[in-house]
């Protein structure tokens, strides 16, 4: 079975003004399009061609630069359009509201944390905040389309919400103002979801 786009949960101009209708027509029809396609061939007659993608990232040969650059592409946009929403952004509650206070002191911390792992990212890459057995979450950042599921990777963990910090994922709109994007982020973070993924993982 052929991995398939996922489809966007808004439509393309929901997220504006913080995020754009052509910044994020490009980034899901073309970018995601593209990560999905490749991921499809490099996989093809092969054996991990009838697996899940989290079965194909938890077992990535991390020299096989085809699956892991695109594996990664593909799961990390689903997250990445999954964590957002319109009229979303404030706070979370329960449960993830207490693991982040534990792990931060307070949510302004955490943003703050975040933030700065999102900023200081050096080139294309993302940032993660990641859930552990037991509850703990924290924030790490990584290069590329790599993830805290492949092995090996420094930051290790379950995604519950992470950023793109490519610059397809911002220059229309923000140019160089990397820092901009990330503050708007906070304005279209999906709670709900960010929480369903951290009682999954927990
Ligand atoms: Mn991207």
């Amino acid at each position: 079975m052929a991995f398939e786009l996922p489809k966007l949960p808004y439509a393309y101009n929901a997220l504006e003004p913080y995020i754009d209708a052509r910044t994020m027509e490009i980034h899901h029809s073309k970018h995601h399009q593209g990560y999905t396609n490749n991921l499809n061939n490099a996989i093809a007659g092969t054996d991990l061609e009838n697996k899940s993608i989290l079965e194909i990232l938890s077992g990535l040969d991390m020299n096989n630069k085809a699956v892991r650059n695109n594996g990664g592409g593909y799961y990390n946009h689903d997250l990445f359009w999954k964590v957002m929403a319109p009229n979303a952004g404030g706070e979370p509650t329960g449960d993830l509201a207490s693991a982040i206070n534990d792990a931060f002191g307070s949510f302004e911390a955490f943003k703050d944390t975040f933030s700065k792992a999102a900023a200081t990212q050096f080139g294309s890459g993302w940032a993660w905040l990641n859930v552990h057995k037991g509850g703990k979450v924290d924030v790490c950042s990584t290069p590329n389309q790599d993830n805290p599921l492949m092995p090996g990777v420094d930051c290790q963990g379950t995604p519950i919400l992470g950023l793109d910090v490519w610059e397809h994922a911002y220059y229309l709109n923000y140019q160089n103002r990397r820092p901009d994007y990330i503050n708007a982020f906070f304005n279209v973070i999906n709670w709900d979801e960010v929480t369903a993924r951290y009682e999954a993982g927990k």
